[in-house]
């Protein structure tokens, strides 16, 4: 049988599948439930400095071909889930915090309150486009190295950075040249792609409340833009910087793909909503039947590898 097993930020994991921040992570029950789960991580809901309520619903829905949300940064606030590393240790996986405050004194508070704290690494995610009167800091690059530059300056965790999805080549080259400055120890890409419009034609509406109605697209629609942000990053960063691959990984070859393309491990968002904890062991096992097929033993093996027609 093919070893999926992957490491990052130099530490082992049994396989490179586990779940994305956000979908069914706020609470303590939810991340017990990804604990028992075969994910190979915990990674948590985006915290801010305070709790907050998010937006008024409804705002997520499933899709045909996946979700739109616009949940807008419910969570518990930063100091809830401290207690929930503590408290998920015992399942004895990598957690992940995802942090998302809201201004850049709340992120150094947040940061340097998890460095006592035994979570594995940090994903910073500056890509929300749901904060209602914000735009996705994830666009301002300018804004994302001062953030960078505070963050990495007061956390002693690894950190990577989540990043929304970007679309033109000169736009990654932008980002690169801001993430290349900074000791970033992996990128999770994408987030979803932002201000989508979903129409329900019978009732000549929105499907969600927020925003007019504009919500972040998420599962099969965004895995092509996923899979191509996963592979510039991969390019501009040599082959360096471990690629998470997010968006739209509902099957052991959606895995496979991402891996073709550069990235190191792939996290599981609207798939694990709509099909529940099982959804990471179905993954799995279908990644390494046809890596078994193809005759592949190790990640190692294709990562990277893809080919392109010349
Ligand atoms: O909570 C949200 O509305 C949300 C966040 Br923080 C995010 O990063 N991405 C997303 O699609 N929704």
């Amino acid at each position: 049988m093919a070893s999926i097993a992957t490491e990052i930020c130099g530490i082992s994991m049994e396989t490179c599948v586990f779940n994305a921040a956000g979908p069914a992570d706020v609470t303590l029950e939810e991340l017990e439930v990804i604990g028992k789960s075969k994910s190979s991580a915990i990674t948590m809901k985006s915290c801010t400095l305070e709790a907050r309520e998010g937006n008024p619903e409804p705002r997520y829905r499933d899709l045909a071909f996946g979700s739109i949300n616009s949940m807008g940064l419910p969570n518990l606030g930063y100091r809830k889930y401290i207690e929930f590393v503590a408290a998920l240790k015992k399942f004895g996986k990598p957690i992940i915090p995802s942090i998302s405050g809201l201004t850049r004194q709340d992120n150094e508070i947040i940061f340097e309150a998890f460095n006592d704290s035994e979570a594995d690494f940090i994903e910073f995610n500056p890509g929300s486009p749901n904060t209602i009167g914000k735009p996705t800091a994830g666009y301002d690059m300018q804004y994302v190295d001062e953030l960078l530059t505070a963050a990495l300056g007061i956390s002693n965790k690894p950190v990577g950075i989540k990043l929304p999805p970007y679309f033109d080549f000169v736009h990654f080259e932008q980002a690169w040249k801001v993430l290349k400055k900074h000791d970033i120890k992996f990128i999770s890409t994408i987030n979803s792609v932002g201000n989508a419009l979903v129409i329900d034609p019978e009732k000549e509406q929105t499907v969600i409340k927020p925003k007019g109605g504009f919500g972040g697209l998420g599962g099969q629609y965004i895995k092509p833009t996923a899979l191509a942000n996963v592979r510039k990053f991969y390019e501009l960063s040599e082959g360096k910087t471990p690629i998470i691959g997010v968006g739209g990984v509902f099957t052991g070859v959606d895995a496979f793909e991402y891996i073709l393309a550069g990235a190191t491990a792939v996290q599981v968002g609207t798939a694990f909503l709509q099909h529940g904890p099982g959804v990471f062991e179905r993954i799995q096992k279908e990644l390494r039947e046809y890596m078994d097929k193809k005759g592949y033993e190790t990640l190692e093996d294709f990562r990277g590898k893809l080919k392109v027609i010349e």
